[in-house]
């Protein structure tokens, strides 16, 4: 009799257990917005060196004619950059010598140069950092230059000389060292026509080489990687904290054959961002593949409740029939034939086959909480790379236009851990009684036999 009440209880903790799972959401996730670029890159290992397979989880945003991505770990921020060029261009510009105005007096045209230049930087409106990058050899090959919004430089060399005798290199300004990178001592002596670089490079040092840059060309596509420290600890930097971003603007700039008459450029301040977004989320997906999404979430501070939800989103189950609600469902019907199977023994009186039965239910949760488990993680990568496209038809989140959805915890609620948690303790428990029956079967059969 009392085989027939604990494997009649297993069966109904059994289907209570399934039921719950299959009606309560299977993950509640706490889901932060962060603009694109400020990407925690703490997990990236980001390498300096062209190539931008490190950053293929990172998401990019185009901005003037830029694809660009952000971010910081614990001591660099990190920015990436790819934009399209069909050619290299990396000549600078030139002083040509057209005759002599006075004795010691030369006449100079200045020559365009056509050098291809990305500027980026951080402003708070206050301090700014600039880094800039060129094709042509005034910057360096290893560090960006680096200013300020006015165009100031960071102290230490310059990775350039610019060939003045003044601070431009136009308004009647003359060349002051020739081709060979001398002083010009005799003005007369260079024949007319002779080209002499308006920019000579020199290895810089001090506060111009905090930002460490690789490029890499692949005759469609400049790409660029710079590095720099958050502290730098030299007066001219400033310590830019990614993680908070209130009040900071992203700047860049681009061009293709720049005429090298300056390095001061006009930039373009990419977003603001005072705007921040703690969204929760709470998905429930069913087991037939359907997903409803309830959100609430906070925009400039203010609660935005009440939203709109998205059902039918034939997720995961489209993309992927062997995912985790299919098996899941499988499993399930597995689970609901033993539940009958069960049901039969105990009309029919048997107890050791309710007890199997009760224990086939909770293999079979337990199974359904193992595979769950493996599925998680790519179940899990799949939903913060997709969700954001689900953001998109939420009213209230369509001008979140640029940003990536960090899953920041997963759930903790009944639905995922129920079929552990009833599964465990059904086979547990099942198994304990299954054991206990074959024991006492042997038990009663050696007495008899010693009888
Ligand atoms: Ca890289
Ligand atoms: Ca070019
Ligand atoms: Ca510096
Ligand atoms: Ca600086």
């Amino acid at each position: 009799m009392k085989y027939k009440i604990t494997a009649t209880a297993l069966t109904y903790i059994a289907i209570i257990g399934m039921l719950i799972f299959v009606t309560t959401p299977i993950a509640t996730t706490e889901v932060e917005y962060q603009y694109y670029w400020a990407n925690d890159l703490s997990e990236s290992s980001i390498q300096i060196d062209g190539f931008f397979s490190d950053w293929r989880n990172i998401t990019f945003e185009t901005y003037v004619g830029v694809d660009v991505a952000i971010g910081y770990d614990d001591t660099n921020i990190y920015v990436a950059a790819e934009w399209a060029d069909n050619a290299e261009n990396d000549l600078v510009s030139l002083w040509n010598k057209t005759g002599m105005i006075e004795t010691d007096e030369a006449a100079w045209d200045f020559i365009d140069g056509e050098d291809d230049r990305l500027a980026v930087g951080f402003s708070n409106g206050i301090d700014a950092d600039i880094w800039v990058w060129t094709a042509s050899n005034r910057t360096n090959d290893d560090y960006a230059y680096e200013m300020n919004s006015t165009g100031h430089p960071d102290s230490g060399n310059l990775p350039f000389v610019m060939n003045t005798n003044g601070t431009t290199l136009t308004d009647s300004a003359k060349p002051i060292y020739n081709s060979t990178f001398q002083p010009i001592v005799d003005y007369n002596v260079i024949p007319n026509g002779t080209m002499i670089n308006a920019w000579f490079p020199q290895t810089p040092n001090g506060s111009q080489t905090d930002v460490d840059i690789a490029h890499f060309f692949d005759g469609a596509n400049h790409r660029v990687e710079f590095r720099r420290a958050i502290d730098t600890g030299n007066e001219d930097d400033y310590v830019w904290d990614l993680s908070d971003l209130s009040d900071i603007y992203f700047v860049i700039s681009s061009s293709n054959r720049d005429d090298a008459e300056d390095m001061e450029f006009f930039m373009s301040e990419v977003e603001e961002t005072r705007e921040w977004y703690d969204i929760t989320v709470t998905t429930n997906v069913h087991v037939l593949g359907d997903a409803k999404i309830y959100s609430t979430g906070i925009n400039n501070g203010t609660s935005v409740t009440g939203l709109q939800k998205i059902d039918a989103v034939n997720w995961r189950l489209v993309a992927d029939p062997l995912a985790f609600p299919t098996i899941v469902s499988f499993l399930i019907i597995i689970g609901s034939l033993a539940v009958v199977l069960a049901g039969i023994f105990f009309i029919a009186g048997k107890k050791v086959g309710m007890i199997i039965a009760a224990a086939v239910i909770g293999l079979v949760s337990g199974v359904v909480m193992l595979i769950g488990g493996i599925m998680y993680m790519s179940w899990t990568t799949w939903y913060s790379n997709s969700i954001f496209q689900l953001f998109e038809q939420i009213e209230f989140l369509d001008d979140l236009e640029y940003g990536t959805i960090t899953l920041m915890g997963s759930g903790l609620g009944l639905g995922f851990y129920t079929p552990l948690i009833f599964g465990g303790l059904i086979a547990a428990t099942a198994g304990t009684l299954l054991g206990l029956k074959l024991y006492s079967t042997f038990s009663m059969k050696k007495i008899k036999q010693e009888e």
